[in-house]
């Protein structure tokens, strides 16, 4: 069993000179973008609230100044193990400099930030960052949308690479054959990672951006909540301008979402290639829970779903439900259980007054993250752990959750 001291240990190990936390040893050596906001959590648990913030901070002062991207990835030159390292963007490179990535990922870190208000952290040290995450949330609602939606480029943007939502959008893409070695494979076993065929497109999208262009319903719905976030932070500041854009931001997406969802309130993932929609019983469904504007029946919906329906796991949220076609319970994004997706839906739902529901949903983030190791994901019925050991978010939301 893993606890607190575990927990404690990961994040420490993890630590690179008190300015970001790297997600896991031996697998992923930079700074990940919505890793670290989770990640800030857990050092604020530990009662190092300026650690937490440095945390937030670094991330932010990865930002290209040029047009307000946070990158998912923010190099650190020193580690070379990773690929696809930084000959394979384009030369971008953020304020701090720092070399970045293309893409994006999900921008959890104004909701994060507000997390910590709520729990007395102390607000005024957010007060140079609204200037950074109102560019970042504008570039994606303002700059990269579609109908007030974020489009997302890449599977890697959506955080959840593999999932089978995107089966369909990543066949359509030309693999590249370019491909460098598999180092994942050499720390992690393979039915528990992508497949090559995968990577042959992942890397075909970097030759050729516009191959890949979707909705992600899950991204949109936490966009929609960080710029709401945003929006009460920068209020509490007094940033009234910040504050009344941010507001306006979140209405739009939100707007967006409500306009094209289904009978049930929920929205599809849209290919915007094809002009597919992709209604899977997937975790795009279950984030959707961070919307704020959902009609009471979506959520009760919603509830049931992720607590005793197609996605409820003893361990979790599930990334897939079993009935999926594609599904593999092993698989990475296909099927087992993050512990992040866990804690964001428990948040959705205590926001929309579920208080119960959400304290169930966090105690089976704590079943997964008790299971040896401290690991990335969890197998969604047996709970066995795969993927990375001693990885950074599942031990910083498990401090949360406890302390
Ligand atoms: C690509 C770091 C990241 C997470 C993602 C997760 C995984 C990377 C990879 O690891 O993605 O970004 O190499 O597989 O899918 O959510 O942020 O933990």
């Amino acid at each position: 069993v893993t606890d607190a001291g575990d927990w404690e240990v990961v994040l420490r190990g993890n630590d690179r000179d008190g300015h970001h936390t790297i997600p896991a040893a031996g697998l992923y050596p930079h700074q990940w973008n919505w890793d670290s906001a989770f990640i800030a959590l857990g050092w604020a648990a530990l009662g190092e609230e300026d650690r937490a913030w440095r945390e937030l901070e670094s991330l932010l002062a990865g930002q290209d100044p040029t047009d307000g991207l946070v990158a998912h990835i923010a190099f650190d030159p020193a580690a070379t193990s990773y690929e696809p390292g930084p000959r394979w963007w384009s030369g971008r490179v953020g304020g701090d400099g720092r070399r970045i990535s293309d893409i994006s990922q999900p921008p959890v870190a104004a909701t994060i930030i507000r997390v910590l208000s709520d729990s007395g952290a102390d607000l005024e040290r957010a007060r140079p960052l609204l200037p950074l995450l109102r560019r970042w949330l504008g570039c994606l609602i303002e700059d990269r949308s579609h109908g007030d939606e974020p489009v997302v480029g890449h599977p890697w943007e959506t955080g959840r690479d593999n999932s089978i939502d995107w089966d369909l959008p990543v066949s359509a893409v030309t693999p590249s054959t370019r491909v460098p070695g598999r180092r994942d494979l050499a720390v992690i076993a393979d039915d528990e990672r992508p497949p090559d065929r995968d990577y042959a497109r992942y890397y075909g999208i970097l030759e050729s951006s516009d191959s890949f262009r979707i909705l992600d319903p899950a991204f949109s719905a936490m966009t929609a909540a960080a710029a709401a976030d945003l929006s009460i932070i920068a209020s509490d500041l007094d940033d009234v301008e910040t504050a009344g854009w941010a507001f306006w931001a979140a209405g739009a997406a939100r707007e967006a979402l409500r306009s094209r969802a289904g009978d049930d309130g929920v929205a599809p993932v849209r290919d915007l290639l094809s002009g597919a929609d992709i209604a899977l019983p997937t975790a795009s469904r279950a984030l959707q829970l961070l919307r704020g504007d959902l009609d009471p029946a979506t959520v009760e919906l919603l509830a049931r779903e992720v607590l005793n329906g197609a996605l409820a796991s003893p361990f979790g949220v599930r990334s897939a439900a079993a009935s999926t076609p594609g599904f593999e319970p092993r698989n990475y994004w296909r099927g087992p259980v993050w512990a992040n997706v866990t804690w964001l839906c428990a948040l959705g739902l205590e926001r929309h007054g579920r208080t119960k529901a959400a304290a169930e949903l966090r105690s089976r983030l704590l079943r997964h993250a008790a299971v040896e190791g401290c690991r990335e994901y969890v197998e969604p019925d047996t709970g066995e752990g795969l993927g990375a050991a001693g990885f950074s978010w599942t031990a910083a939301l498990a401090l949360w959750t406890t302390s």
